[in-house]
């Protein structure tokens, strides 16, 4: 065998980091050891209007289950983010805003200009009546007002609650009513890659369904046309005029809610996740601090959208906790054209960018031409998240992007963890393309087979996480007894991630990819049973199951086999159709990539869709489709196989 895919450490960076491969040892080996006295030491990474004198309290028994972290401890998140860097560094700058279009000019706001532009903005909320607790939707896209907004919820005490601009009025008002939201933070149009996205219309047309909602807030981005309800609608810069620029920070408990974010599940309606305040800053700060090995003065990039949890965490709460100068960009990596991403680095002298491997696929595929053409010198570090890194897209951000010189940081983690968990260190962790290596201090994983049996050494099984960690998600909104049923119940006394995973003979983790009806689209989650929803609610469906199936860019993409009613006929026009149908549903991220009409789907004798033939055939992989004699009707199979949609 040729020489084995081993990238050590760079001796440069095992010098320089923070942590080294020892330190990392006795870290970890610590946080397990004598969790109590390691987090309340970690702890002093923030600023507390309480210290707490307790860390951990948890159990993940049925009988006795709660979570908490800190509960005794006071502070506000915002107040974390900013106002304690004022003393010494209001000057330096916090964010740096880098507009769609590239002849624009870019923005920055330092410590100081962020403070007042959040107070201010925390102003125009208490104006309007929003109060500690309440919930408050943010349908933003990436303009420093996003910004200003969270941490304008979070310094009043409200619970922001962040959707993805690219989500449709429906998505949008399920998640208004779920959490029973009384104001929408949106602006008059997004743009990205040149485009206009009409988030002011999509809010109206989300109004008329969600009852909970009384006002809009409107910030003028675009200056594009709009509507305006009497009464419902206010323009954010009319209010804002009569605003002071001081806005005291609410000391909260570190138990109480500092964000809902709504993710798919491998079951029903998307999940309000809900994170606290201690325990999440916490964890998004000492992560980011390690992972990335950040020193105030860096440029951190973490080109993700704020709608997702890795927005929440390593554009916004992570970094700025820590001080540092975070980029925020408000387009797409390869518009106009494929260079732009690298060009972005140049300008604004990027030391370190964090994607996901879907844009890396993307960017691949136009070549090293575009890379080549740029300086990108100042990148030292390269991060992924949001999908299983394939290696050859590893190898190419390694060799081709970073010139051999930067190490690739890959961080597993979830929507509900709040940062990351398993993630190699620059200057601790050897790197194996494809590997997220080792988990963070504090993080216990485990590998189990199907009967929950701890597997030891090199292994292959599901991911658990034996403990709790500050950063845990606390409970689904509204729901608790979901978030017991969903994480608690497969593996009792355990957390259960909903991955595979397999663990090599260094002890090093690889993320095989979701174990559960939850397909990663470019990144984003989607469940099956949200599309399958979808398509059965157009007249003209009876019945529809939705797989993943392979996709070179996106990862994985959508595969949706539909029976129609009785006597309805199945074509081109009605597959665009209903690709068009699920689009507007949910968003363009669920339209599926494939859509195949089906007689009939296979089933077992009492009812159950077997999803394993369904993955297969979508997968092209029909020559093993297993034991198919349970099958009510094995008949069904050949016809799905000869119908294939490629
Ligand atoms: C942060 C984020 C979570 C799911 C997760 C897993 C997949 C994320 C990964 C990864 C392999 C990585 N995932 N990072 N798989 N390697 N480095 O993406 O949160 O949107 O909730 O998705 O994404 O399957 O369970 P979220």
């Amino acid at each position: 065998m040729a020489q084995p895919d081993l990238y050590p450490v760079p001796p440069e960076w095992a010098a320089r980091a923070k942590v080294d491969a020892a330190s990392y040892a006795q870290l970890h080996g610590r946080s397990l050891a004598d969790p109590g006295s390691f987090w309340l030491e970690q702890a002093r990474r923030l600023d507390w209007v309480k210290r707490p004198e307790i860390a951990g309290d948890w159990s993940f028994d049925e009988k006795d289950f709660h979570i908490q972290w800190f509960a005794d401890g006071k502070l506000n998140a915002a107040a974390n983010c900013i106002d304690r860097h004022l003393k010494e560094r209001s000057d330096a700058v916090a964010i740096i805003w880098e507009p769609d279009e590239p002849g624009e000019e870019a923005r920055s706001f330092t410590y100081r200009e962020l403070h007042a532009e959040v107070c201010r903005f925390a102003n125009v909320l208490k104006a309007l009546g929003v109060a500690k607790g309440d919930r408050v939707t943010i349908y933003l896209p990436m303009i420093p007002e996003a910004a200003f907004a969270v941490l304008a919820c979070a310094r009043i005490g409200a619970i922001h609650s962040v959707v993805f601009g690219g989500f449709s009025p429906e998505a949008l008002a399920g998640r208004i009513e779920d959490c029973d939201s009384k104001l929408v933070i949106t602006a008059d149009e997004g743009r990205r890659g040149g485009k206009r996205i009409a988030l002011k219309a999509n809010v109206d047309e989300a109004a008329a369904r969600a009852p909970s909602l009384e006002t809009v807030l409107v910030v003028r981005a675009t200056g594009g046309e709009v509507t305006m309800s009497e009464g419902r609608d206010i323009w954010f810069d009319a209010v804002a005029q009569g605003v002071a620029a001081d806005c005291p920070a609410e000391p909260m408990g570190a138990e109480d809610p500092l964000f809902i974010l709504y993710t798919s599940g491998s079951t029903g309606k998307p999940k309000g996740v809900l994170h606290t305040t201690g325990g999440y800053l916490l964890w998004a700060a000492m992560t980011h601090d390690l992972a990335f090995d950040y020193v105030q003065g860096d440029v951190f990039w973490c080109a993700a959208d704020i709608g997702w949890v890795t927005g929440h965490s390593y554009i916004l709460y992570g970094p700025l906790a820590n001080g540092a100068t975070t980029l925020m960009y408000e387009g797409l990596p390869n518009w106009p054209d494929a260079s732009r991403i690298w060009q972005i680095v140049d300008k604004h002298k990027v030391h370190t960018l964090f994607t996901a491997p879907t844009a890396l696929r993307a960017l691949m595929k136009d070549g090293d031409g575009p890379v080549r053409a740029t300086d990108r010198s100042s990148l030292k570090l390269l991060g992924t998240v949001g999908e299983p890194i394939n290696p050859e897209a590893w190898r190419w951000y390694h060799g081709v992007v970073g010139e051999g010189l930067c190490p690739i940081i890959d961080t597993w983690w979830q929507t509900e963890t709040g940062g990351a968990m398993i993630a190699p260190l620059p200057g601790a962790t050897d790197l194996k393309p494809g590997s997220a290596t080792k988990p963070m201090p504090g993080v216990d994983p485990q590998i189990v087979d199907a009967e929950g049996q701890v597997l030891s050494g090199a292994a292959e099984g599901n991911l658990v996480i034996a403990r709790s960690w500050p950063g845990q998600m606390r409970t689904v909104w509204g729901d608790h007894d979901r978030f017991f049923q969903t994480y608690f119940t497969t593996y009792p006394g355990k957390y259960f991630t909903g991955d595979g995973a397999r663990r090599d003979g260094d002890g090093d983790y690889w993320i095989t990819g979701r174990v559960d009806d939850v397909i990663n689209v470019s990144g984003h989650r989607m469940g099956t049973a949200e599309v399958e929803s979808a398509l059965v609610a157009h007249p003209k469906v009876a019945e529809a199951a939705v797989v993943g199936m392979p996709h070179d860019v996106k990862g994985q993409g959508i595969y949706a086999y539909v029976t129609l009613n009785a006597g309805e006929e199945g074509g081109e026009a009605l597959r665009d159709e209903l690709r068009q149908w699920v689009r507007k549903e949910i968003g363009p991220i669920a339209t599926p990539d494939a859509l195949q009409f089906a007689p009939g789907l296979p089933k077992t004798r009492s009812g159950k869709i077997m999803r394993r033939i369904l993955r297969k055939i979508a997968e092209g992989d029909v020559g093993s489709l297993g034991d198919t004699s349970t099958l009510a009707e094995p008949a069904v199979v050949g016809d799905l196989v000869a119908n294939r949609v490629a």
